[in-house]
Parts: C-alpha cells; sequence; structure tokens
C-alpha cells in the first residue's frame, strides 16, 4: 500500500465525516467506502492489548458461532480482512484449547454466493445430535441491504479444526415475509429442540419502532416457519441486533445447554439495541407450549434495564461450553478513538475476555466472572493488606506491570454513616458518575482503583465506588470514567457507570480489574457490576503506567487485601 494512496484516503474520510457530520447518521455502521479497502500500512502497537482478543491488524467487530466441539474453542467473528474500518465482512476464524491463546484459521464464511453475496453477518452455530455443528447466519444478498438466513455446514467433520465450511445451494433458509422489514432481519440465535421435536430459533428485527424476537419452528432444521407470535417485542426499543435466548439453573454456577427447559431454571433473552448500542437482557419465564417469553416483574424490559456491562460492550454472545458444564459469554468492545486513529493504527475492536455467567442468588440478574483460564497467565505478584485510607490518600501499587495487569481487592468500611443522600431522581447511574466523579469528595466514597495512571496524575482511568443512603436502603454506584484517560484529542471519553444491588451488610466490596494497555475491564462486587472502558493514555503507557488505590471519602476505607499481577502475553492469533 502507497503512501500517497494512504493519504488521499485519509482526506476523504476527512471530508466524509464532515458531510456524515452534518446530515442524519445512522445508529448502525457508519460506512467509510473510501478505506474498506485501504490495508494497514503497519501496525500501531502503543494501546494494543496484550491478553485479549485481537486479530494481527485490521477491524473487527461481533463474536460469531463460538462453541465447543471435540476438545477445541471455536470462535468466529466478524472481520475486514482489507482495512481497519467496517466492510468487506467475513466470518473470521479462530481456535483454542483454553480461550486464552488463539491460532488462527482461515475465514470460514466469506461473501460467494447469490444468498450472501453482498455480506456475510452475524449468526451462531448449533450442535445437531451426533455432534454435527451447523452455522446459521444473515446472508445481503442485494446492494438495498436485503436480509436472508443462511447455514454451513463444516466440509469434514472430523477434521476437529472444521476448517472448511460449505454453504449449500438449498440456501437461503429463511427469508422474510411480507409483514416483516427485510432491511431489519439479522443475527439469528442457537437453535434449541423442544419435546415437540421441533427446532426453534429466533432472528432480530423491528417494526416501526418496536423492537422483535421473530421465532422460526423446523423439524428438520432446513425448512423453518415463522410462528405468529414473536417470541417476544417491547415498544420503542428499535431494532433488535444479536438476540441470544438461553435457560440458567437456579442453583449454582453450572450453565445449561441452551435446549434444557426444566423447572429448576428461569430463561435470559438478550437484545443489542442498535438505536443506544448497548446489550440489555431480561430474566423471565419461557413458556415452551405457547413459545412466548415473559420478563420477570422485577427486570425492566427495555433501555433503562439491566446490561451485561455498563460499559464499551455490544453484540455478546453465549455459548454453553460442555467441557466445563458453564456458560461462557463473549462481547466486543469497539474502539473508543477515531476513525482517522483506527486507520493510522491499522486495528479496531477488541473481544473481551470471555466471561463465565451464572443467576445471581437473590435471582434478579446475573453474574459474570473472567474464565479461570485467564489465570494462566498471571506473573509477577504484589500483595497489600490492612492499608488504611483517610480522605484524599492515595497508595501505589508497585512491582508490576501496571499498564498489563490483573488486580483484586477488596475494600472494607467500619461505617455507612456518612453516606450521601440518595436522589430518586438519580436513575440514570453515568449522569451521576459524570457529576460525581473521583475528585467529588464525599461521605463513602469514591474510593477504587485508579487505573493506566501517570505518575502526577495527569492521565488516569478511575475505576471507583460511592455509597448513597436511600430512605430504606444504601445504594452503591460503580463508575469507570475515561474523563482524565487521556490528553489525545477527539476521542470518546464517557463516565460510564452502573449501580451494584449488593448487600452491605459486610460493609465489605470488591472489585477486580483487567487492565490491558487500552482496555479496563472491572468486575464489581463479585461480578454483579461490569463496566468495559476503551481508553488511550499518551503518558501513562508501557512502564509509564502507575495503578494506585485511593479513597476521596471522609470515611475511612481499609483495603482488607489486594492482590495485583502482571498479566503474560498469551499466544495471539499468529
Ligand atoms: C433497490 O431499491 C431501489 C429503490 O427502492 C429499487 O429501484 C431497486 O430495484 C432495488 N434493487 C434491488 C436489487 O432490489
Ligand atoms: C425497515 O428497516 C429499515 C432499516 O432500519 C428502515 O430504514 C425502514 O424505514 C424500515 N421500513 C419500514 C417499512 O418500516
Ligand atoms: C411479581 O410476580 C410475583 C410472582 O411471580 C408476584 O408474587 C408479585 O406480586 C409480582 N409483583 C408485582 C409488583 O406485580
Ligand atoms: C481527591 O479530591 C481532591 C479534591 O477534589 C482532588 O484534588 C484529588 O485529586 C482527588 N484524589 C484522587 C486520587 O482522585
Ligand atoms: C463505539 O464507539 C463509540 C465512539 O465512536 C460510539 O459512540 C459507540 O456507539 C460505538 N459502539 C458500538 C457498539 O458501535
Amino acid at each position: 500500500m502507497e503512501m500517497r494512496k494512504f493519504l488521499l484516503a485519509l482526506l476523504a474520510l476527512v471530508l466524509y465525516s464532515l458531510i456524515l457530520n452534518n446530515g442524519a447518521v445512522e445508529a448502525s455502521h457508519k460506512k467509510y467506502m473510501n478505506l474498506q479497502s485501504v490495508r494497514a500500512v503497519n501496525v500501531n502497537h502503543l494501546h494494543r492489548t496484550g491478553f485479549h482478543f485481537q486479530p494481527k491488524k485490521h477491524w473487527i467487530n461481533d463474536p460469531n458461532g463460538p462453541m465447543f466441539y471435540k476438545g477445541l474453542y471455536h470462535l468466529f467473528y466478524q472481520y475486514n480482512p482489507k482495512g481497519a474500518v467496517w466492510g468487506n465482512i467475513v466470518w473470521a476464524h479462530s481456535i483454542s484449547t483454553d480461550m486464552i491463546n488463539w491460532k488462527k484459521l482461515e475465514p470460514a464464511i466469506y461473501p460467494s454466493k447469490p444468498f450472501d453475496k453482498f455480506g456475510c453477518w452475524s449468526g451462531s452455530v448449533t450442535i445437531l445430535p451426533g455432534n454435527r455443528p451447523i452455522i446459521l447466519y444473515t446472508g445481503i444478498i442485494d446492494p438495498n441491504n436485503t436480509q436472508v438466513q443462511n447455514y454451513a455446514v463444516p466440509a469434514n467433520p472430523s477434521d476437529p479444526y472444521l476448517r472448511e465450511w460449505i454453504k449449500p445451494d438449498n440456501n437461503p433458509l429463511v427469508v422474510a415475509v411480507v409483514d416483516v422489514n427485510k432491511t431489519a432481519f439479522r443475527d439469528p440465535t442457537t437453535a434449541w429442540w423442544g419435546r415437540d421435536g421441533h427446532w426453534r430459533m429466533l432472528v432480530g428485527g423491528k417494526r416501526k419502532h418496536r423492537g422483535i424476537a421473530y421465532l422460526y419452528r423446523s423439524r428438520d432444521f432446513m425448512k423453518w416457519t415463522k410462528s405468529q407470535h414473536p417470541i417476544h417485542t417491547s415498544a420503542n426499543t428499535g431494532m433488535w441486533e444479536c438476540p441470544d435466548f438461553y435457560p440458567v439453573s437456579l442453583q449454582g454456577e453450572n450453565g445449561l445447554d441452551t435446549s434444557v427447559i426444566e423447572k429448576n431454571s428461569k430463561h435470559v433473552l438478550k437484545v443489542s439495541l442498535d438505536v443506544t448500542r448497548f446489550d440489555y437482557y431480561t430474566l423471565g419465564t419461557y413458556y415452551p407450549d405457547k413459545d412466548r417469553y415473559v420478563p420477570d416483574n422485577t427486570t425492566v424490559d427495555g433501555w433503562s434495564g439491566l446490561r451485561y456491562d455498563y460499559g464499551n460492550f455490544y453484540a455478546s454472545k453465549t455459548f454453553f461450553d460442555s467441557g466445563k458444564n458453564r456458560r461462557i459469554l463473549w462481547g466486543w468492545a469497539n474502539e473508543s478513538d477515531t476513525t482517522a486513529d483506527d486507520v493510522a493504527k491499522g486495528w479496531a475492536g477488541i473481544q473481551t475476555i470471555p466471561r463465565k455467567v451464572w443467576l445471581d442468588t437473590n435471582g434478579k440478574q446475573l453474574v459474570q466472572w473472567p474464565i479461570e483460564e485467564l489465570e494462566t497467565l498471571r506473573g509477577q505478584k504484589v500483595g497489600l493488606s490492612n492499608q488504611k485510607l483517610n480522605m484524599g490518600d492515595h497508595v501505589e501499587i508497585k512491582g508490576i506491570t501496571a499498564a498489563q495487569a490483573d488486580v483484586v481487592v477488596t475494600f472494607s468500611l467500619s461505617s455507612l454513616d456518612k453516606a450521601e443522600p440518595f436522589d430518586p431522581s438519580w436513575h440514570n447511574a453515568q449522569d451521576l458518575c459524570s457529576q460525581k466523579g473521583s475528585t467529588i469528595q464525599g461521605g463513602v466514597g469514591p474510593f477504587g482503583l485508579l487505573t493506566l495512571a501517570s505518575e502526577k496524575l495527569e492521565e488516569y482511568t478511575p475505576v471507583f465506588f460511592r455509597v448513597f443512603k436511600a430512605q430504606d436502603k444504601h445504594v452503591v454506584l460503580m463508575c469507570s470514567d475515561a474523563t482524565s484517560s487521556s490528553f489525545k484529542k477527539g476521542l470518546y471519553k464517557p463516565s460510564f457507570a452502573g449501580f451494584v444491588n449488593v448487600d452491605l451488610s459486610d460493609k465489605k466490596l470488591s472489585l477486580r480489574s483487567l487492565i490491558d494497555h487500552s482496555v479496563v475491564e472491572s468486575y464489581g462486587a463479585g461480578g454483579k457490576t461490569c463496566i468495559t472502558s476503551r481508553v488511550y493514555p499518551t503518558l501513562a503507557v508501557f512502564n509509564k503506567a502507575h495503578l494506585y488505590a485511593f479513597n476521596n471519602g471522609s470515611e475511612p476505607v481499609t483495603i482488607d487485601n489486594l492482590n495485583a499481577w502482571s498479566m503474560n502475553n498469551p499466544v495471539m492469533n499468529k
């Protein structure tokens, strides 16, 4: 790729974004036509992650069809082989024995047939009886974005790598009927098997502003019929992308196969809302005879509802890992820098660390935790215990690589009496965090970690808690605030935040942060509330990055216990 062509493309981008910013910007992928096939001249390593899933270069988005098959984990993902912006999308393919070290294979699916000539978009894997994996994915069949659902099968099922996939000629399996909007009809789920001998799957859609999960049934997986009613819909939520529907056990942390329907379980329906670009879920009951899903009255059905992650996390997908009897969640974290930055650095997008997901003992939300295999990357370790932090204190955690680390800390409070009053009109955690950042001193909190911090705190990404007193309970706010993360211009620097539904009777709060150069992925209260931030420090890079614990509340806070590790690099898509 010659420099001249590259510079021309950059110029085109600047002009194009000017036009875009003046016009109406659609929620979906912005299309930078001129940049879609501009191959990376070189790959800038400054902000590349050390242990998160990334290809060697170029653009990635949604995780697709994760599965465990014959002792190997497979991950497919939306990938642009020709550039660092969205476009030319194929299903890239990697395999692993531990979901931490990855080997890159050739793309599994790419546009080639009339039923996917204009795009091979997201989808899922179902493992049919006899251990036969089958991919369902969305194909784009014309320049007008008409969407159909296709399938693909391994060319050689005895190849454990499943390198080659065939797209048979009886595709597409499903096309939009008259009353379905064919340009808002995509992302088939993993199918589940009903006792009545029918397979079922969901496809995301919308009608006007109503989000819809269409339900399809089939006896043989080839002939699919749309059921009269969607499994669920919700007004004013816009397009439902990447639906995910699965059972969770009422007891314990084990996962359930997607086809399990039993008394001792609940169902989860997750949708990715194209309008807000966040992933929301509800817990509820699935009635197989009526093929209806009814959310519990304890969960909010809409965009003030529960989220897997209150930060940069979208288009997620789970799968049942039969190897370890757990359900694993993959999600995409896009960049927070500009498209011009992405083109210049030659890459964009990462997958978050795979998380085990299960139902909280309170039955009202899910809990997530990084898979245990991540701990194999832990290297040099430092610890701290019984350290008191008064208001304004910050202590440095020295002796590890602060730009690439795993930190686990438990804070304890001697009293909650100084908690600030909670105003019941504060519904939006992110707004609250942007008003009450780490430098706004409080009663109980803010306290937590200052990650990716420069030595004199010119740059830092604080991850912290703040406790409020509502009428009859305490309210815990968790923030991951990118406001002061970087001097770089043009970045998206939100004060991501969520509330933490935690019992404070032991007056303890725990936090785990996975810090990886341009990502801080945090788990509050054992994984009840998770927040991922993408940040691009200019000073706090490599060995100039520091890590601190801090308290800026008038109530002293004690670090009961803190362990931090330098994280080693896995083999990543070599
Ligand atoms: C795309 O849409 C335009 C405008 O509605 C129509 O004229 C054209 O025939 C469509 N093309 C295809 C391939 O469907
Ligand atoms: C169908 O969906 C597309 C894409 O979101 C939208 O632009 C169009 O207005 C929708 N059509 C109808 C009839 O609602
Ligand atoms: C919520 O549902 C439960 C049973 O599932 C019921 O006992 C309770 O009264 C309901 N609460 C509200 C506010 O509707
Ligand atoms: C604590 O608050 C003070 C006053 O706003 C501020 O100057 C200081 O930087 C804060 N400390 C930390 C570690 O954020
Ligand atoms: C990630 O990038 C930021 C900044 O450009 C946008 O605001 C988000 O909408 C986008 N998220 C997704 C899921 O595309």
